[in-house]
């Protein structure tokens, strides 16, 4: 699926804006023919998710209407006219002037409907969007379990099963597009191996036609590589040589024009798609990740899709500003924990060599319960982990598919007393004093994910972001071992001294275990913005700046320590929940509102120097 765009053969016209939105709690919507006109509507916003605006809507997570009005007037001769939305959180179902079109599970990936003989020309359409997300065990991510069945038992609510609030809504922009109806349908840049000398790169080009040609254009600065070839059976694959390529990299964030155009069999010009690609290669070696070849060792943050008043909903300004923040802190790279982001966020990484592991919306996912629910969620976490890495694989920037994170295995513990013996087990166990030989429910799932990652990516390295006490077999099914870590903040709570000398010796034994390399993807400290301690205490911006240096200071003596993403980059709201002061999860190094903590100095000067 290409992404909309606008040249001379294709059109796309954003309806973000207001639209009109009215809850339907006792979903009547269908019946009383809401996809025509909403009886007592208000007005939305279009990208946002309810919750941040409507006082009566913050916890209201059941069916809504959003209905708009357009005027679509195009040139229709020889075109496909379709309908694409970004996101709409998290199932949905669409009308097109009192046509159903049909219904989209899933919350963070594009889906497109035909309206060609639908839509009406020069005329005005109605279109009309019912989006619910219920927290059911079957979705992904799940929800609606017995409390937060991965974490403390601790009830909240809404009853999600991860950490951050179940926004809903349309989050993203919604278009109504043209495209020719001989057309390239998919196109996949790959670069297969690159030095500075020469490099080696594949274009892939799927088009609805069955023969034809392809042309395809490489440029930069002037430079340019251009190779035609026939298409035989929809596909076309197009492997060449780039000489003395500017090879991609965050120093120098190098992006050439992709151009591909189709040919019918008359030779006539009839699609084109320009695309930005980067020429890079990247790997996991036994020290860490390798881009082009040379050890990039990851320095940044775990983030969310999360500011006021737009709750999950694309915000631009906040996009930019989290960029500009992260290089000045003088962070390379971030990860779109929990879940794909807005593809935007991808654009701008590609464009200012920011590295990004992009996560599926796998998160919070156990393996214990009733089959049927665990059997269609793990074909959804399949899809989605498919559709992400269709949507996101021609960006430089995507270096790594994080196939879910912090999966955890059945009864892992109830309370926090247990948490911090169940760590201290772990560790003894990791040091060989007893072996575990059952194969734990899960692994399955989990090799699954990992082998679904590598089909549809060879040049990617694919992980599991793994939590502490997940069993020793999990930790090396991707090609690094990814763990998050709270020794200081859940576990060892105030205690930095133990909690850096459990660390260390945890680290050693599972690399000692695994020979591979790890990358801490999570650590860090809810801290309350102008609360100050000597000597430090939890909570305190004091306390987080020591808890991060223990974390970073061991980054720096062990090279098999490849990356350390902290958690997190901003405060972010979250289900309310007796950890959650305010509903927060305050660990941000920036605030909410993007103001700094002292750990954004403190990370300035280290990082940016
Ligand atoms: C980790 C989760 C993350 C949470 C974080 C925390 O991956 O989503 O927000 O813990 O508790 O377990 O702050």
């Amino acid at each position: 699926m290409l992404r909309p765009i606008n040249n001379k053969f294709r059109s796309c016209h954003s309806l973000a804006g207001l639209w009109d939105f009215q809850m339907d709690p006792d979903r009547c919507g269908e019946k009383n023919r809401w996809f025509k006109v909403l009886p007592n509507p208000r007005s939305i916003p279009v990208p946002s998710s309810w919750n941040e605006l409507f006082d009566d809507a913050r916890d209201y997570l059941d069916e809504s209407w959003y209905l708009k009005k357009f005027f679509f007037n195009a040139h229709l001769e020889n075109k496909t006219s379709y309908l694409r939305f970004d996101s709409a959180n998290y199932f949905s179902c669409i009308w097109l002037n009192g046509v159903g079109l049909g219904e989209h599970e899933g919350g963070h990936l594009p889906f497109e409907y035909d309206v060609s003989d639908k839509i009406l020309n020069t005329q005005e359409n109605v279109l009309a969007v019912s989006v619910e997300n219920r927290l059911f065990p079957s979705r992904v991510p799940p929800g609606g379990a017995d409390g937060w069945k991965a974490g403390a038992g601790t009830s909240m609510y809404p009853d999600a099963n991860y950490d951050f609030f179940p926004y809903c809504g349309l989050h993203r922009d919604v278009f109504v597009c043209t495209k020719p109806v001989q057309c390239i349908e998919d196109i996949k840049f790959e670069t297969l191996a690159a030095s500075v000398d020469s490099a080696s790169v594949c274009v892939r080009v799927v088009t609805n036609i069955k023969e034809g040609q392809i042309a395809v254009r490489l440029t930069i600065g002037g430079e340019q590589t251009e190779v035609l070839r026939t298409i035989t059976d929809h596909i076309t694959e197009i492997a060449f040589d780039v000489s003395k390529p500017q090879l991609w990299s965050p120093e120098d964030p190098a992006l050439y024009d992709l151009n591909v155009e189709l040919f019918d069999s008359s030779s006539a010009v009839v699609d084109e798609y320009l695309l930005y690609v980067g020429i890079r290669t990247v790997s996991v070696t036994k020290t860490g990740v390798s881009l082009n070849g040379k050890d990039m060792p990851l320095k940044g943050f775990g983030k969310h899709e999360d500011s006021d008043f737009f709750g999950r909903g694309l915000n631009l300004p906040v996009l930019v500003k989290d960029h500009e923040l992260m290089k000045w802190v003088g962070a390379n790279s971030f990860r779109t924990s929990h879940y794909p982001y807005a593809e935007e966020w991808l654009d701008l990484a590609d464009r200012d060599g920011l590295l990004v592991i992009s996560e599926t919306p796998n998160v919070g996912l156990y393996f214990d319960g009733d089959e049927a629910e665990l059997g269609s969620r793990q074909k959804l976490s399949e899809r989605f982990l498919a559709e992400l890495i269709d949507r996101d694989k021609n960006h430089p920037s995507v270096i790594a598919w994080s196939v879910a994170n912090e999966p955890s295995p059945p009864a892992i513990y109830s309370s926090f007393a247990e948490l911090e013996k169940t760590e201290e087990n772990q560790l003894r166990k990791a040091v060989g004093k007893s072996e575990v030989t059952t194969v734990v429910p899960g692994t399955q799932q989990l090799k699954d994910l990992i082998d679904v990652g590598r089909s549809y990516d060879a040049t990617r390295p694919v992980i599991v972001v793994n939590l502490l006490g997940a069993p020793d077999q999990w930790l090396d099914l991707g090609d690094m071992v990814c763990i998050t870590r709270y020794w200081g903040w859940y576990v060892k709570s105030g205690r930095l001294d133990e909690a850096a000398e459990l660390l260390e010796k945890e680290l050693e034994t599972i690399h000692k275990k695994t020979g591979k390399p790890i990358f801490l993807a999570e650590f860090g400290a809810d801290t309350l913005a102008g609360c100050h301690a000597v000597p430090s205490e939890m909570f305190s911006e004091e306390y987080q700046v020591e808890l991060l240096k223990i974390y970073l200071d061991l980054f720096e003596k062990k090279d098999y320590i490849c990356g350390v993403h902290i958690w997190n980059f901003a405060d972010f709201k979250t289900s309310q929940a007796v950890l959650r002061v305010g509903g927060m999860n305050l660990k941000g190094v920036f605030t909410r509102d993007r103001k700094p903590k002292m750990a954004a100095k403190f990370l300035h000067d280290r990082w940016s120097k």
